[in-house]
């Protein structure tokens, strides 16, 4: 079995779950991240309200599937990641998805908002890549490799704030492109 298709087989830690495909750009940007740093990952399409027995399913397994974190977007009335954090016991990070009628304050009440107890690790409105790189980042505490891949990455991250100052600094603002 080549490496590309060892991978390809590694067990998910990661569970990015969404409550509907219209959330998958900004989630589909979690999963880039996990790729990037190459953390096995599954994504599912499951919405707690409209089928509550799929969702927990799910949540109920997820822990024994292998999962060690869930990132779970939803959007409205978001009741997902909560619903995963009552149910599974590992790190459960959250995504409001930005919202037509309220911006996304509805999604975002609705998942930092959790009672004592229950706590799920809330990123900003449409914050996909800083969904995934805080489940890294979890997974990291524990993994040296890992944690040398996100050094990496953030200094990749530095590496490009310096390209743009230089180009400012040769460019002049009027022409900065
Ligand atoms: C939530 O309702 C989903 O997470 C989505 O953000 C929102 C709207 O869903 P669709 O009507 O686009 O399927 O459950």
């Amino acid at each position: 079995m080549s490496d590309m298709e060892k991978a390809q087989h590694r067990k998910p830690v990661v569970g990015i779950v969404m409550g509907s495909d219209s959330d998958m750009p900004v989630m589909s940007k979690a999963a880039d991240v996990l790729e990037t740093l190459d953390i096995p990952f599954e994504m599912r399409i499951i919405s707690a309200h409209r089928e509550p027995d799929i969702f927990y399913e799910y949540a109920k397994h997820a822990e024994e599937e292998g999962l060690k974190v869930i990132i779970a977007g939803a959007g409205m009335a978001a009741h997902l990641p909560g619903m995963c954090a009552a149910i599974f016991p590992m790190p459960v990070i959250g995504i409001p998805m930005h919202t037509a009628s309220l911006g996304g304050r509805d999604s975002l009440y609705s998942i930092v908002q959790m009672p004592s107890g229950i706590p799920v690790a809330t990123v900003a409105i449409n914050g996909g890549v800083n969904g995934g790189l805080l489940a890294a980042k979890i997974l990291a505490t524990s993994d040296g490799e890992l944690l040398k891949r996100l050094k990496a990455y953030s200094e990749k991250l530095k590496e490009q704030v310096k390209a743009k100052d230089e180009r400012l600094h040769l460019q002049g603002y009027k022409s900065y492109k």
